[in-house]
C-alpha cells in the first residue's frame, strides 16, 4: 500500500477568501451571501494539498467559527503536523484524538493530508475510498423565499436543469402552508424539507399533517444535538426522518440508526470529523442498509471536490446536495468547475490524483484578506 514515507509536512498555510454568493441563501439559522472561508495548504516536498473548512463567522451551524479553526490549526494541530511521520491519511484521527469536538476543522485539515496523499502518490481520492459509481445524481437546496411565486419559479429552474431532486428549507410559519402550494404546482416531484433544528418535539402535530405532502424525508427537524426526541416524532409520522447536525461521527450515527431516530443519512464530511469518519459511517450503512447521501454546505470548489469523491461510495444512494458549482459563487478557485450533466448528474472525476481538480493558487492569493504561516 503507498504509503507518505518518511516525510513530514514542511508548511502549513491558511488563507481567508471573500467569496460572494450569487444569490443569498436563507436558512431557519439564518442568511449567507458574503462568504468568508479558510482554506488550508499543506506541503510536503514539491507537492501540495488543499482544504477548505466550512466553519463561517458565527457559530450558528455547528459550535465551530474560522476563528475557532483557526486557533486550533496555529496553536496545536499545526505544529502537531510539522513534527509527526504519517504513514497514511487515516492516522490523521489519531494524532488529533486529544482535541474533542471541533470535527470541522478536523475535517478540511485531513481533506489537505488526503489531497497531499493523492498527488504524493499518483492516486485520486476517489480511487483511494474504493469509490465506485463514475456519476452522482445531483439535488438542489433552495432557500427560504420571500414569496410563492419566486420559489415556484426557482424550483421550474432546477427542473428543466434536470436536478433528481428539490430540497426546501423550512421554518415555523414556512412549512405546510409552503408546502401545499407548491404540492399544488408540483404534484409528482422529489421533494424534501431541512428544518434545520427550528422545530420541538411539541410541534409534532406540524409534522403529521406534513405527512400528507409525500415528501422523501425531513431533514433535522428538531434540536441540533438531539437524537430521542427524533425517535419519538418518527413514532408518529410515516416520512423518514434524515438527521443532519444530530450526526457527528460514526457513534452518534449507531446510536440513532438503533433507535430509530434516523431512516436516511445526510453524511456531510465535513460535519463528521473528516473522510475517514465518512468511511466508518459508510461501513455502517453497508451493515444496516440505512441510505445515505451526501450534504453541502455552500461548499467552494476545493470541499465540493471532496464531496463528489465521497459520494462516489455504493451507500450514497440518493440526491445529494452537490448542486453545479455555477450555482453558488461568482468566482471559481478550481478547474475545470463541475457542470451538471444533462441527466442530472454529475460526473466523479477519477484519474487525476487528490482532489483530482486543478486549485487556482493564484486566484486564492488574490482573494485572501487574511493569510497564517504556522
Ligand atoms: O442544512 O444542509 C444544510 C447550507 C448551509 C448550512 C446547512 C445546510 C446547507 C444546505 C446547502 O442545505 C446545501 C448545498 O451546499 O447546496
Ligand atoms: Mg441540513
Amino acid at each position: 500500500m503507498s504509503r507518505f514515507g518518511t516525510m513530514k509536512i514542511e508548511s502549513v498555510n491558511l488563507f481567508l477568501v471573500k467569496m460572494r454568493l450569487r444569490h443569498p441563501f436563507r436558512t431557519s439559522f439564518g442568511i449567507e451571501q458574503d462568504a468568508s472561508i479558510l482554506l488550508i495548504r499543506l506541503k510536503m516536498g514539491n507537492k501540495i494539498g488543499w482544504g477548505e473548512c466550512v466553519a463561517r463567522e458565527g457559530p450558528w451551524y455547528s459550535g465551530e467559527t474560522i476563528n475557532s479553526s483557526e486557533y486550533l490549526i496555529s496553536n496545536f494541530i499545526g505544529p502537531w503536523l510539522k513534527k509527526t511521520d504519517l504513514d497514511h491519511p487515516t492516522d490523521f484521527t489519531e494524532l488529533v484524538k486529544p482535541i474533542r469536538g471541533n470535527q470541522m476543522t478536523k475535517a478540511f485539515v485531513e481533506d489537505a493530508i488526503w489531497d497531499l496523499f493523492g498527488k504524493i502518490n499518483g492516486k485520486s481520492i476517489y480511487e483511494l475510498i474504493g469509490g465506485e459509481k463514475s456519476k452522482i445524481p445531483s439535488g438542489i437546496s433552495l432557500g427560504i423565499q420571500d414569496d410563492t411565486a419566486t420559489l415556484v419559479k426557482k424550483i421550474e429552474n432546477a427542473l428543466d436543469r434536470k436536478y433528481q431532486r428539490i430540497k426546501l428549507k423550512i421554518e415555523p410559519g414556512m412549512d405546510n402552508n409552503v408546502l401545499e402550494q407548491v404540492r399544488d404546482y408540483f404534484p409528482e416531484i422529489k421533494l424534501m424539507v431541512d428544518a434545520n433544528s427550528a422545530y420541538r418535539i411539541k410541534d409534532k402535530d406540524i409534522f403529521v399533517k406534513m405527512d400528507r405532502f409525500d415528501l422523501m424525508m425531513i431533514e433535522q427537524p428538531l434540536q441540533y444535538y438531539d437524537i430521542i426526541d427524533h425517535a419519538k416524532l418518527q413514532k408518529e409520522i410515516s416520512t423518514p426522518i434524515c438527521l443532519d447536525e444530530s450526526i457527528k461521527s460514526v457513534d452518534d450515527a449507531r446510536v440513532a440508526i438503533e433507535l430509530d431516530a434516523t431512516r436516511i443519512i445526510n453524511v456531510k464530511p465535513a460535519r463528521v470529523g473528516g473522510i475517514s469518519e465518512t468511511l466508518k459511517i459508510h461501513e455502517l450503512a453497508l451493515e444496516t442498509k440505512i441510505p445515505l447521501w451526501c450534504g453541502g454546505m455552500l461548499e467552494t470548489g476545493i470541499g465540493r471536490a471532496k464531496n463528489v469523491a465521497v459520494s462516489s461510495l455504493s451507500t450514497f444512494s440518493l440526491p445529494n446536495d452537490i448542486s453545479e458549482s455555477a450555482r453558488y459563487y461568482t468566482d471559481y478557485i478550481i478547474d475545470p468547475i463541475f457542470e451538471l450533466n444533462a441527466d442530472g448528474t454529475l460526473s466523479v472525476p477519477q484519474k487525476a490524483p487528490g482532489l483530482s481538480v486543478d486549485i487556482k493558487e493564484e486566484v486564492i492569493k488574490q482573494k485572501s484578506v487574511k493569510k497564517v504561516e504556522i
